[in-house]
């Protein structure tokens, strides 16, 4: 049976196998000239085009079911693991896309002549290869080599891929019955070893040369020698609270790249242009050297941050105040709005008026004491207090002064427009092991958590047990009047199943929003329970 002659032309199921052994060697060899030289990783940069370009409604749907499913499965932290996904979605298209590619040159190939199926493939790799050459050249983040290297490189890459394509329907076909079972199956073993060989060496040394990219902190940080402004504050935090400071390397990660944009210090400017007398361009030192340094202690919250969620996070921000910033744009007296444009496409418009009236707000060059990290917007990122994350761009690359109002990126793609933070309490722990044994022989057990209301503060946080009372937890003195404030209520325990539940008072003394909703549109409301068998 083994040598069974075979119609001479190998089928679509054999071109989708092929195309898929074929793929898989080039996605990896994309991966190891990305992280050995920087040339462009192709399945990223269209991963990232594509998801620009869709509309926001899929997007959000999209973020909304992936923080769903993270949070459900218990995966770790949710933006770590988001990104993940998407990353693995992105190879998952691009190898897909080769899969389908390779079924379709079998599937012509096989109205053609034998012959021909070479130059059907280098077609096939030029119609892939051409648009992914666009693409990444346009919105791409991920190649650190010039945009001529980059797009020889892909376009190269994708036409030896086509060509290799067709060279095996040449090698698994005849134009006569003459090519049998046996043939086909060495032919496709032997492509299959040597695809397979490419594919594991490039990921892993690809992995290996990993993890001598990326922006790693540079310098000390200034957590790490200086003591917090609130450290001799009355209340200690319920033991199993989350740190009140957020470690650099912990920090939630939300933007709309598969990888962060690499900045180069050297070549960045912040051009300024629109309603200006003329033109500027300013350099990182200038912001740094030519004003004074404000520091803030800062929470930041993304709006999709589902209420008890993990994308919060609070860390001294380093920057130049933007009011004091402002009488030196040379401004036109028509001016009303600046837009803040980023290098990956993001934008915001903030109005002038919530400059003039708030020295907060800041163009922010330090986190902790030293530059941006890569994933946090290297070399400058906006503050703007009491807005969530989705206002304040990050790798911010221009400004333009305008006379109007526009919406910004997500306010665009159906979020909304104000994007204030709402008031949020979270329960950390109810720390059963930690029980406090008074004088009176009453057993305490600490409770405790963090309450945040943007830039308007917390004036108060109760808690409820059972549906009972709602009782006062104890404040801790906030990092700053922009951070969220730890709470704990000492709960005289009591034996068997218990349930807690918490609910905060922002500056102004409104209640936090009971009424359960999701993120979309205007971010998460809902209060935070925990149950517990004692
Ligand atoms: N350029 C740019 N800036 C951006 C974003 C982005 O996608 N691109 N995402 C925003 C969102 S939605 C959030 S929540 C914050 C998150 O900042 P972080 O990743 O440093 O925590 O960045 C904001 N700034
Ligand atoms: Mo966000």
């Amino acid at each position: 049976m083994e040598n069974k002659r075979l119609n001479g032309k190998a089928g679509i199921l054999t071109g989708a196998l092929v195309g898929a052994m074929l793929t898989a060697a080039l996605i990896a060899i994309f991966y190891l000239a990305w992280k050995l030289v920087g040339l462009p990783f192709v399945a990223f940069d269209v991963f990232d085009w594509i998801s620009r370009k869709l509309p926001g409604s899929i997007i959000t749907f999209g973020i909304d079911m992936m923080v769903r499913v993270i949070r459900a499965l218990n995966l770790g932290a949710t933006a770590e693991a988001a990104k993940t996904a998407e990353q693995t979605m992105a190879v998952a298209g691009m190898f897909i896309t080769g899969v389908i590619t390779g079924a379709i040159v079998f599937a012509v190939a096989r109205a053609w002549r034998r012959g021909w199926a070479i130059l059907l493939g280098l077609i096939a790799g030029a119609v892939v290869g051409i648009p992914a050459l666009l693409i990444s050249r346009s919105a791409g983040q991920t190649a650190v080599t010039g945009p001529w290297l980059s797009a020889v490189w892909i376009l190269g890459a994708f036409l030896v891929w086509g060509v290799a394509l067709g060279r095996a329907y040449y090698g698994l076909s005849a134009d006569d019955a003459s090519v049998t079972r046996l043939n086909r199956r060495q032919f496709l073993l032997k492509l299959g070893g040597a695809t397979a060989f490419i594919t594991v060496a490039g990921a892993v040394v690809g992995n290996l040369a990993a993890g001598r990219r990326g922006r790693e902190a540079e310098g000390e940080l200034w957590s790490a020698s200086h003591a917090l402004p609130n450290a001799n504050a009355a209340l200690t935090p319920a033991p199993g609270t989350r740190p009140e400071f957020t470690p650099l390397k912990d920090h939630y990660r939300i933007d709309i790249n598969t990888i962060p944009p690499a900045v180069n210090e050297a070549d960045w400017r912040l051009r300024i242009s629109g309603l200006v007398e003329s033109p500027l361009a300013l350099t990182l030192d200038d912001l740094r050297n030519k004003y004074p340094p404000l520091n803030q202690f800062i929470t930041l919250a993304c709006i999709s941050n589902p209420v008890g969620g993990d994308l919060i996070g609070t860390q001294r921000w380093t920057g130049v105040s933007l009011q004091r910033l402002l009488p030196d744009l040379g401004l036109r007296p028509e001016a009303t709005h600046l837009k803040l444009s980023s290098v990956d496409g993001f934008f915001e418009i903030v109005p002038l008026e919530t400059i003039r009236a708030d020295e907060r707000v800041m163009l922010t060059y330090a986190w902790d004491g030293v530059p941006l990290l890569a994933k946090h917007g290297f070399p400058l990122r906006i503050y703007i207090p009491n807005v969530y994350g989705m206002k304040q761009p990050k790798w911010i690359a221009s400004i333009e002064a305008t006379d109007h109002w526009e919406p910004g990126y997500w306010v665009e793609r159906g979020w909304n427009r104000e994007a204030q933070m709402k008031a949020t309490s979270v329960i950390d722990t109810v720390a059963v092991n930690m029980m406090i044994v008074q004088a009176n022989e009453r057993t305490l057990i600490p409770v405790g958590g963090i309450a945040h209301a943007g830039a308007r503060g917390v004036s108060k946080v109760e808690v409820q047990v059972d549906g009972g009372e709602w009782r006062e937890a104890r404040l801790r003195e906030p990092l700053s009047g922009l951070t969220w404030v730890v709470w704990r209520y000492d709960w005289p325990f009591q034996p068997g199943r218990h349930t807690f539940t918490v609910r905060c008072y922002d500056g102004n003394g409104a209640l936090q929003i009971a009424e359960e909703s999701p993120p979309h549109p205007n971010g998460a409301s809902g209060l935070n329970s925990k149950s517990i068998m004692l």
